[in-house]
């Protein structure tokens, strides 16, 4: 057979992105081989370790060094020692805009043998997907102090919405809607009652865009009500297309209904393909459990099946799908976030074996 070869640019990162990336990469190699592809990793040593040694999270040229490469695989950036907005502003939002992936990609789906903490939902009823505007926004990083620790100190903080942005992630929900084929459903999020400039901007583009897509079902929801029917009725929804800062507070909501930010897996996509799109597990490095062998890595791997859709290997990717709701389905083998007593390497293990 003949392989075909990626090059995947890895940042394990901090924390507990340490430990998931490892079996991440195995995992890749193993669905990979199996439908003929080869994967050459170049690892970065990226990240807080890094920041104390230079003094930032990423060296000058960074993101030359990932530009060439197929795709990006992140495990986490975070540490006690460092400001959260050093971190993130240091390494994972730079990489997101510079490489426009403006689509952020965060599937939930409710496994069978995976208990959820709402009581109805069964295994199967929830299958959703937030899509998160991940280029603007309230993370446009637009703004400063003035009479900085001063008393009298001003902080000015501007969320950026362009007719360009919204349109395009718009559109994206919409297209996946299609692509999914499920409920055929796309639902708007935003607080246009109260931000009533940007995201009015939003509510008209969804209401524009949605005229394209007839045989797509169409709601609009202001976030606060947002946030209490992803828990009153999660199995309604199937698309929900959100701002940078909603997308991020509500995917940690559908990602705790189907039993645990470990199951959460993350795409950042470029959907025109012009740079590398990056895979990462929606959890941050966990500094409680680090280093313990107990971190959840199925959000690692699930990211992993993401990854390999993207690269074309979407019979290698639903490989990995089914591997990991075997083990769900079939086995008590789950770390501490589930209810299990099974290290990381146990979980990915089962993984494998079932690959
Ligand atoms: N898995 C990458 C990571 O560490 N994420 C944690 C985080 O704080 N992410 C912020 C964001 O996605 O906006």
């Amino acid at each position: 057979m003949v392989m075909a070869s990626f090059r995947i640019a890895v940042i394990a990162g901090d924390g507990v992105g340490q430990e998931v990336i490892p079996h991440g990469k195995r995992i890749m190699e193993a669905a990979g081989r199996r439908h003929g592809a080869a994967f050459e990793f170049q690892d970065h040593d990226w990240g807080a370790d890094y920041y104390f040694r230079h003094g930032r999270m990423m060296p000058v040229g960074a993101l030359d060094a990932l530009r060439e490469s197929d795709a990006i695989f992140l495990g986490a950036v975070g540490h006690p020692d460092i400001p959260d907005h050093v971190t993130l502003n240091g390494l994972l939002l730079p990489i997101r805009r510079a490489f426009d992936q403006y689509a952020n990609v965060r599937p939930a789906i409710l496994f069978p043998g995976v208990v959820s903490p709402l009581r109805r939902p069964k295994g199967g009823d929830i299958d959703m997907v937030v899509v998160r505007e991940n280029t603007e926004g309230e993370y446009a990083q637009v703004g400063g102090f003035v009479y900085q620790h001063e008393p009298e100190e001003v902080a000015i903080q501007t969320a950026v919405f362009t007719r360009r942005g919204v349109e395009r992630i718009i559109r994206f929900a919409f297209d996946l809607a299609v692509k999914r084929d499920k409920k055929r459903r796309v639902t708007s999020i935003t607080k246009s009652n109260a931000q009533g400039f940007g995201m009015v901007l939003w509510d008209r583009t969804f209401q524009a865009v949605a005229a394209e897509y007839g045989d797509i079902e169409t709601e609009s929801l202001l976030v606060d009500a947002a946030a209490m029917n992803f828990i009153r009725r999660p199995e309604s929804f199937d698309v929900v297309v959100a701002s940078n800062l909603f997308g991020d507070i509500l995917s940690d909501i559908s990602a705790i209904l189907v039993g645990s930010m470990g199951l959460a897996p993350s795409a950042n996509l470029d959907p025109s393909r012009r740079y590398p799109s990056m895979f990462e597990p929606v959890h941050g490095s966990a500094p409680d459990i680090a280093g313990k062998g107990i971190v959840n890595p199925l959000a690692t791997i699930l990211s992993v099946e993401q990854l390999l859709a993207h690269l074309g290997l979407e019979g290698a990717g639903k490989d990995v799908g089914a591997a990991v709701a075997m083990v769900l389905a079939e086995t008590n083998i789950r770390t501490p976030d589930l209810g299990g007593e099974s290290t990381t390497t146990q979980v990915a293990d089962a993984v494998l074996a079932r690959l």
